[in-house]
């Protein structure tokens, strides 16, 4: 691959992810979304643009987080990261974060970070957060590392800093282990990638901590594989209805009801929508199909975004829908960057 081919996919996954949250921010919580209703809002950006910027929410803001961590403090700093999402929440905490991530916060800074992992151990009465906040920030990891053991791993370990249920870093994994996959572009078929995936998962979900929170919240054992598998189901079938895709996979809050929505929402959206415009891209068509699913748009839409981002590159992202977005220019600095970062580490 070139190397322009390749920081073209590293901006396309975090431009991607921007657009995704700043366009699905706008739809977020509504329950029915019309397709007429995403197009014209899409269609009045061209009047707007200029006077109204789109704003990110947590999702990019955490996520601005991890890959400033990840540049400055490699190859993880998980004190300098959880301080950097708690000065981030308190000079800015009208993003529309979690309701319970922000105690995390809270005790980060009043135990002045001494111990980073305790305030996630303490959410839910012990339970740790099983929410999508791990997942939705993760996509600087698989863009700072070039293989599958390091990608795990901090993934696992940026996640933990506030989601310690399995359920909740697992979310993280999966989805940084999508764009790592994503990152091959055409040369993995759709086959293989969900191949790739559900070997990784099955693994992962194999270990004991895994096994029995999926059990206590009575989601029986490897849900993600279990979706993973739904997803190839989907596919064979054609042309699912999205009624069906939330009945199944979801479109909630926890990172099981939403992770494997996204990606399959990317790989559905490979191939022409039935009524969506024709001359829209594939990405296009991934940001619109994820926000009409409804519920929470902004962090399937950033999660599906980052992968197609990843798969099609920066040429997918209209120029448009980037420049409506707060802090694009970011987004294609740090491509770049962790675009070096990531091939320093490639074996020589
Ligand atoms: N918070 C929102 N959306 C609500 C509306 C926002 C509105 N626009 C506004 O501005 O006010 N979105 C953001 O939150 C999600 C990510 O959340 P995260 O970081 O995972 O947070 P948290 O609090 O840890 O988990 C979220 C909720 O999941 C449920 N939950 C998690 N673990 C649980 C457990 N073990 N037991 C029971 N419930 C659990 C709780 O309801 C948590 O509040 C993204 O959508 C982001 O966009
Ligand atoms: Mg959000
Ligand atoms: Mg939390
Ligand atoms: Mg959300």
């Amino acid at each position: 691959m070139a190397s322009v081919e390749e920081v073209c996919r590293f901006r396309g996954a975090l431009l991607g992810a921007l657009v995704g949250d700043c366009i699905g921010a706008v739809f977020e919580t509504r329950m029915t979304i019309t397709v007429g209703s995403v197009l014209s809002f899409l269609r009045g950006l061209e009047n707007n643009w200029k006077k109204q910027v789109l704003m990110y929410t947590d999702d990019t803001a955490m996520a601005r987080s991890v890959v400033q961590s990840l540049l400055t403090k490699p190859p993880l700093d998980e004190k300098d990261l959880a301080e950097r999402f708690t000065a981030e929440y308190f000079s800015d905490p009208d993003r529309g974060y979690g309701m319970g991530v922000v105690h995390v916060f809270e005790k980060l800074q009043s135990g002045k970070y001494q111990s980073v992992f305790t305030p996630a151990k303490e959410q839910f009465n012990g339970k740790g957060s099983y929410g999508n906040g791990a997942a939705m920030r993760v996509v600087g990891i698989p863009l700072a590392f070039p293989n599958v053991p390091d990608i795990i791993k901090y993934a696992k370990i940026s996640g933990e800093l506030t989601h310690a249920s399995s359920l909740g870093y697992n979310g993280a994994i999966l989805l940084a282990l999508a764009v790592h996959y994503a990152l091959q572009g055409v040369n993995l078929s759709r086959e293989s990638f969900l191949e790739h995936l559900l070997s990784n998962m099955q693994e992962i979900e194999g270990d004991e901590k895994s096994r029995s929170d999926a059990v206590e919240l009575e989601l029986g054992e490897f849900p993600y594989c279990n979706r993973l598998k739904k997803i190839k189901e989907f596919l064979d079938k054609g042309n699912v209805p999205r009624c069906e895709v939330v009945e199944e996979l979801g479109h909630g809050v926890a990172a099981f009801e939403s992770v494997p929505t996204a990606i399959y929402s990317f790989l559905r959206c490979m191939d022409p929508v039935d009524d969506l415009p024709k001359e829209m891209n594939s990405l296009q068509r991934t940001v619109i199909f994820c926000i009409l699913l409804g519920g929470d748009t902004d962090t399937i839409a950033t999660m599906a975004g980052a992968i197609a981002g990843a798969y099609h590159g920066e040429d997918q992202v209209p120029e448009l829908w980037r420049k409506s977005s707060e802090g694009y220019k970011d987004a294609e600095d740090w491509g770049k960057q962790l675009w070096e970062l990531y091939s320093s580490r490639l074996p020589s």
